[in-house]
């Protein structure tokens, strides 16, 4: 039993050496790279009935606001696809969100999101694009023409990728002036399967 025990943390302890230098080129300056993680937008709590303004360079949980600025919409403000809270990709500009994580090179990932706009006010539709690794992968629009704060009437769209690099940046960027962007909730990131690479 001591034999087996100690071999399974040899394996482990040079499991960690042989990816760290690979995690070191291609995030230098990323702490915690991992899994991708809260595409639903659930935490940090926004304000019940409200929303918190996040400008660039701020974060929300594990993904970075990128450019300009957004709103994290608080529970109740109006209708999440998933949860609580959803993200307006315009707070008073156009804004964009980004997160990175671990990919493995060569391997194909099924990115969904459920997708609506803000229907207070602005152009009748909204406009977007996916990103990947600052590609744009994916236009998007919205047309929130008769939707409500209670009926946003979410659409889901799908967009697939594959990792050329042992991390990934997935982001979402609204393409349009104004304070009443296009609304994401509930991304989901899932690979292929199946597939002969190590997870
Ligand atoms: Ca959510």
């Amino acid at each position: 039993m001591a034999v087996a025990r100690y071999l399974v943390v040899a394996v482990a302890a040079a499991g960690l050496l042989a990816t760290g230098p690979g995690m070191a080129s291609a995030a230098p300056s990323a702490v915690a790279v991992s899994r991708f993680d809260d595409g639903s937008f659930e935490y940090p709590t926004a304000p019940a009935n409200s929303f918190t303004t996040v400008t660039a360079g701020q974060s929300i949980g594990p993904w970075k606001v990128s450019a300009g600025g957004v709103d994290l919409i608080g529970a109740g403000f109006w209708q999440a696809a998933e949860g609580d809270q959803s993200v307006d990709l315009n707070a008073t500009q156009p804004g964009a969100v980004a997160q990175t994580f671990t990919t493995v090179v060569g391997r194909t990932y099924t990115v969904t999101y459920a997708l609506a706009a803000n229907p207070e006010g602005g152009a009748a539709v909204k406009t977007g694009k996916v990103l990947v690794d600052g590609q744009n992968f994916q236009d998007f629009s919205f047309d929130s023409t008769g939707k409500t704060r209670a009926a946003m009437g979410y659409v889901q769209r799908q967009v697939t990728f594959v990792a050329n690099a042992p991390t990934t940046t997935l982001g979402f960027a609204s393409t349009l002036p104004g304070a009443y962007g296009p609304v994401i909730d509930d991304v989901r990131v899932t690979a292929s399967s199946p597939c002969s690479c190590n997870p």
